[in-house]
């Protein structure tokens, strides 16, 4: 029998309709091995030891139910108000507290025991993100010598603020008892190494593998993308002008969850200093589509607070009766849509502070048309940046660096959009989705295989290949 995939996300795709790149590129991985996508249950249960079949999807999707203590000690608690800021760089936003620790430990160790239930020898287990950092220490515990591979979609933290844990060894520990470990960008796979270069049981090896105890581990750089064939499509399609009778003569556009990393009170800061120097005459917009996330979050709470007073005082003192230059829609806007409205922007705005990737860049270059493409302005801080150079590159801290990219982006020459847009397009193509996926399994199946699963404690038994 042909190894299957079994894949472990957080959120699993509800609904026959569910889509977004990650649920297409991992439908079309598990299709082909006949796998199973195993995650959380929206809606919360009493924490039962078993999964249950998700309706909807082609593919086989089992749920686990977190119970409404683990909804808020694991989920909001050790994966959003500690892991989250620690790798977007805000340590000063960690939220520490023992119960979320032990929560997230448990949740880890149940969801183990769930796919240990369901797991064949030959089957190969990809997990996603930082809620499940220390899943195969768990499996291995278990048991388990499967091929266990890892993506991580925010950033890799550095070395100093790892100390912020409770125990920042354990960190190393579990990432090592994956085979393989996948990150955004070369910057996240440096940050890696460093911390295995500041941990005297990490040894180097010949092929660039890190072995600690009999562990051996691969890390390397996959960066995610879109399905760009699919959202160009859509984009070209057309379709009502979505602002109606009110579309801006010109407008940027932003469209971010509503989160303390994507740096939009800069942005919006750097629009109205942008309007306090621009042409005569001219009316520009900033459209800002900010659907609310984690919103029983304080840090979540604060930043809509805040943003709504800068959009308020700013609209305040730019506004004309015929002019509103801050349009800010607070909730989510289908992806049709979404993908008209790229395409009738003259510029997209990512000011992120910090991003593992940053899938609107790609979105805003896929939906451009060639001929006549707007302009992406780009946070070097964004993993997109590494390989989109041929954005408007800016330091979201700097608010003048920014008005002045917008004001570039309103004045850039034809030939120079058009020059900028098929470099971007170019790297857009070449990371797709499609090619993520594939690239990050075929490197996962040519790992060398677990031989003994580790004793409780200790370091895993595995052939160096
Ligand atoms: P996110 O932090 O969610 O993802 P991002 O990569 O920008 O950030 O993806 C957001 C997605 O949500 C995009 O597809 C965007 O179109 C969509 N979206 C945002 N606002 C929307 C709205 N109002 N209406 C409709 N759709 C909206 C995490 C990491 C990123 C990494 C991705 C993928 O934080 O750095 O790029 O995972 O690995």
């Amino acid at each position: 029998m042909s190894s299957r995939l079994i894949a472990i996300s957080n959120r699993i795709p509800i609904g026959a309709n569910a889509s977004g790149g990650l649920v297409v590129a991992l439908r079309e991985a598990l299709a082909q091995s006949k796998g199973i996508w195993i995650g959380a249950h929206p809606d919360p249960g009493a924490g039962e030891e078993r999964l249950e079949p998700v309706e909807g999807g082609a593919e086989t999707r089992m749920a686990f139910r977190l119970t409404e203590e683990e909804m808020s000690d694991y989920y909001l608690g050790f994966a959003n108000s500690v892991l989250w800021p620690l790798c977007h760089r805000r340590v000063d936003l960690v939220d520490m507290q023992a119960a979320y620790e032990r929560s997230y430990r448990a949740v880890n160790a149940r969801v183990a025991r769930l796919v240990a239930q369901m797991a064949r020898p030959d089957d190969v287990i990809w997990v996603h993100d930082y809620h499940f950092f220390p899943l195969a220490q768990e499996l291995r515990a278990l048991g388990l010598t499967n091929r266990i591979g890892f993506f991580l979609h925010v950033p890799f933290p550095s070395l100093g603020d790892l100390s912020v844990l409770p125990k920042p060894d354990d960190f190393a520990d579990w990432l090592a008892d994956f085979d393989l470990l996948g990150f955004q960008t070369q910057g996240d796979v440096a940050r890696c190494l460093e911390m295995y270069r500041a941990d005297p049981r990490a040894e180097f090896m010949m092929d660039g593998t890190v072995k600690m105890g009999s562990r051996i581990t691969s890390v390397a750089a996959f960066p995610i993308g879109i399905e760009t064939e699919d959202f160009r499509a859509q984009a070209q399609e057309g379709g009502p002008n979505p602002f109606g009778r009110e579309a801006p003569e010109w407008f940027i556009i932003g469209v971010d969850r509503l989160d303390y990393s994507k740096g939009i009170p800069g942005r919006f800061r750097a629009f109205g200093r942008y309007l306090e120097t621009r042409p005569e005459g001219t009316r520009p917009c900033l459209v800002q589509i900010a659907p609310p996330t984690r919103d029983t979050v304080k840090a979540y709470q604060d930043i809509t607070n805040e943003l709504e007073s800068i959009a308020g005082h700013l609209n305040g003192a730019f506004a004309e009766l015929d002019w509103t230059p801050f349009r800010y829609i607070h909730r989510k806007v289908e992806r049709a849509k979404l993908a008209r409205l790229y395409r009738m922007a003259e510029a997209c705005a990512v000011t992120s502070l910090a991003d593992g990737m940053n899938l609107v860049a790609k979105e805003f270059v896929a939906a451009q048309d060639a001929d006549d493409p707007g302009v992406l302005i780009l946070s070097r801080f964004a993993g997109a940046a590494e390989d989109m150079s041929a954005a408007l590159l800016v330091n979201p801290h700097d608010i003048e660096d920014m008005a002045r990219a917008i004001g570039r982006a309103f004045e850039m020459p034809l030939a120079e959009r058009q020059e900028r847009n098929a470099a971007l397009m170019e790297v857009v193509e070449r990371t797709d989705v499609a090619q993520w996926a594939d690239a990050f399994l075929s490197r996962l199946r040519k790992c060398p295989p677990t031989l003994f699963a580790p004793e409780p404690g200790d370091a895993g038994m595995k052939s160096a290949g």
